[in-house]
Formats: C-alpha cells, sequence, structure tokens
C-alpha cells in the first residue's frame, strides 16, 4: 500500500472509532500502524529497573508494552532480572545472612562472582531490594522496591490495561535459556503455562516473547500461538562502524558456526520466518556509527573530551537496508535500545534524543525498547502530527 492510501486507510479508522487519534500518523512500519513503544526493563531511565515501580510509571507514560526479563529462582519461579547474577541490581550484598551465598558461575561461557538467583528460593529473593545500576541515573530510589515475578508483573499489566482502557502488552524475553536448562530450570514450558494462566495464547493476544537464542524459540512456537521476535546482537562495533560478529549461545553449544549477522541475510530471515513473527535487532544493525582516530593508535579517540570514549565521539553511518528486508519477509523489526543520556547519542543527533528517534521512525521500526518510554512517545508524536519530515533528506 502506498503512503497516500494508507494515510486515507488510517484516517478512515479514526473517524470511526471512538479512541484517540492524536498519536496518529502514516509511520512506514510493516502495517503503517504507530510504532510500538517497549519500556525496556520497565521506565529504567529513571527507577530501578525490573520493579512494579518503574514497570508502572512506563505504563502511566504511555508505553504500548513494558519488558520484563526472566531467570529462575531456585524453586523454580520466574522473577525479572536482567541478569541470573544478582549482585548489581540489588542488595544481596548487604544482606550477612547471604554472605555465604556468594560463588562463582560461567554463564554462556563467561566466569562471573556474586550471587546468583538460582540459588535463591523466591521467599529470600522478596527479602532484597533493587538498587539502580547506572551510575549518572538516580540512585534515591535503592532499597525501595522488591524483585517481582513474572505472575505480578503480568497482573500490574492486566489491570492497569483495564483501568485505563487500552491494551498494556507484557514482552518477556528468555534469560539465557541453555544455561537455565542446564542447571535443571529450563524457563519455556512455565513461561508459556503462566501465560496461558492469564488467558494469553494467540497472537493476538499482547505479549511477544524474546530470546536472544534460536533453538528454544523454535521449541517455543512449537507449543505456544503468541508472536516471538529472534534477537539479534553483535560482540561490539569497530572503529569503522562494522559490526562484530557473535553467535548465539545455543549455536556455540551445538557447533553450528552461524553468527547473527548471518541470520540476517534474506535466506536468514526466511529461516527465522519459519518460527517467529519479527527480530529485534540491536539499533546498530540499522544506523551504525564510527569512531575518529586521528591519533592513528587505532582505538576510537575522545573527540569531544569529556573523559569518555562512547557514541558522543561517534558519527552516524548511512542507514542500512534492514528494515526493509525483514518487511519484505513479513518479519516486523523492534529495535533496541534507546536512551536519553548523551553518551548514547551519536554526535549528529546534539545530545538530543528526539532526533535519534526520528531517525529510526522514518526508517520504518515497527516499535522499539526504550529506557525512556516517555521520550519516545513523544517523538512518535511528531511523526503523527508532521508524517511528511519522514520525506525529507536529513
Ligand atoms: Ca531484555
Ligand atoms: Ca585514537
Ligand atoms: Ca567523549
Amino acid at each position: 500500500m502506498n503512503t497516500s492510501k494508507r494515510l486515507l486507510v488510517f484516517v478512515g479508522l479514526c473517524m470511526g472509532a471512538a479512541i484517540s487519534c492524536q498519536a496518529a500518523g502514516d509511520f512506514p512500519t510493516l502495517t503503517g500502524a504507530p510504532p510500538l513503544v517497549i519500556g525496556h526493563r520497565g521506565a529504567s531511565g529513571y527507577l530501578p529497573e525490573h520493579t512494579i515501580e518503574a514497570y508502572r510509571l512506563a505504563i502511566r507514560q504511555g508505553a504500548d508494552f513494558i519488558e520484563p526479563d526472566l531467570v529462575s529462582t531456585k524453586d523454580g519461579v520466574l522473577i525479572a532480572r536482567h541478569e541470573v547474577n544478582i549482585t548489581q541490581t540489588t542488595d544481596v550484598a548487604d544482606h550477612p545472612e547471604f554472605t555465604a551465598r556468594k560463588t562463582r558461575k560461567t554463564i554462556d561461557g563467561a566466569a562471573e562472582e556474586g550471587w546468583f538467583a538460582d540459588d535463591f528460593t523466591l521467599a529470600e529473593i522478596k527479602t532484597l531490594r533493587a538498587v539502580q545500576r547506572v551510575p549518572f541515573r538516580p540512585q534515591q530510589f535503592n532499597g525501595l522496591f522488591q524483585v517481582p515475578t513474572f505472575r505480578e508483573v503480568i497482573k500490574l499489566a492486566l489491570d492497569e490495561g483495564r483501568r485505563r482502557g487500552r491494551p498494556v502488552g507484557v514482552y518477556p524475553e528468555t534469560k539465557h535459556p541453555s544455561y537455565h536448562q542446564s542447571v535443571g530450570l529450563p524457563l519455556e514450558r512455565r513461561l508459556v503455562s503462566i501465560l496461558k494462566a492469564f488467558g494469553l495464547k494467540t497472537r493476538r493476544d499482547p505479549v511477544i516473547i524474546q530470546s536472544f537464542e534460536v533453538a528454544n524459540l523454535k521449541e517455543l512456537n512449537r507449543f505456544t500461538g503468541v508472536r516471538l521476535v529472534q534477537l539479534i546482537d553483535a560482540g561490539g562495533i569497530a572503529l569503522d562502524g562494522t559490526l562484530i560478529p557473535n553467535r548465539p549461545f545455543d549455536f556455540v553449544l551445538s557447533d553450528d558456526p552461524r553468527t547473527y549477522a548471518d541470520l540476517l541475510t534474506d535466506a536468514g530471515l526466511a529461516e527465522i520466518r519459519s518460527y517467529a513473527d519479527g527480530i529485534g535487532p540491536w539499533k546498530r544493525y540499522i544506523v551504525s556509527v564510527k569512531g575518529a582516530d586521528q591519533d592513528n593508535d587505532g582505538k576510537p579517540d575522545d573527540v569531544n573530551g569529556d573523559g569518555a570514549v562512547n557514541d558522543a565521539d561517534a558519527t552516524r553511518l548511512p542507514p542500512t537496508n534492514l528494515t526493509s528486508r525483514a518487511h519484505a519477509a513479513d518479519l516486523f523489526v523492534h529495535a533496541f535500545t534507546f536512551r536519553n543520556e548523551g553518551g548514547f547519542l551519536a554526535s549528529d543527533y546534539g545530545a538530543n534524543p528526539v532526533e535519534e528517534y526520528l531517525e529510526f521512525y522514518c526508517l520504518g521500526v515497527d516499535g522499539l525498547f526504550s529506557d525512556f518510554a516517555d521520550t519516545a512517545l513523544n517523538s512518535r508524536h511528531l511523526v503523527g502530527i508532521a508524517p511528511t519530515i519522514c520525506n525529507q533528506t536529513p
């Protein structure tokens, strides 16, 4: 459908429906619908990540989905944490009763030290409180909030959705599926049975499951009807903006030599479409950035002289054609992760996160994971108000 036809259809839908069309516009997404804003770990730019309070704030800001990462407790309960290692995101180190629980484990080939969720029962986890991991984000909320279970997160989303008269989706990620399998705590069946208990089982339900591994998504595709997303990672970024290849960890274990980049060839995308509905690529697969190396030491320079080398010292490269190739393969594209702070923004954006959102919305992403859903939504409104901005060449 071309742009003007899509716009007419959209206007027709708006006029006939008792919904607000304030955010409406004609978006170059797979369906023409506005891109989804996913509250990454909740409103994690403001509050300690993966807490009920952070998820509720993201919903209050207007997020379409909230994103719990899932790991398992020792007694098999799915809880919302980004890592099995809970040292950085809880106050566990301040609990003398758990001092002896400190240990070393190897997760996806990397040795780590600390306290691990799969050595704690849910009752023990509930005695801990969340802390902000990012030093330049507000620390005032440390020690206030609990670690929620996946059930508590779904209940929040459904309750808030009913109260607000709009769907609030849940976008769970299976963290380290092969690791959880190796310790006898596989995530997939329990995840699906919890969703079923809430009546969430079809592609029309406001649930999307994501994973960086492949085999567990293929398995999930056999026993749930909800939408699935193949996450696409990289091992970092070279000075010239080239992405450094790495592999899904289940490929490492099964000696499958393919990298994430191999999954993004046309053949790779067609294979993903056989078990998933969309891809969740690192945003650098869509717009990469290159560093400067004026002193020729092979390493990127601190161009702005603030003592740190990060994206603010880099400039953006022309966009790739990944979004249009994924759309041609009938896959939606949900890119990660968008953050407001200047160190995460290429210098071209002038430290203004709105500029980055506008670029990605105009490139046709169908959704994005943001630590700041409020900024993501304000930027989406801007495209809705003036869709023609996407026809301009930057
Ligand atoms: Ca995640
Ligand atoms: Ca250099
Ligand atoms: Ca710098």
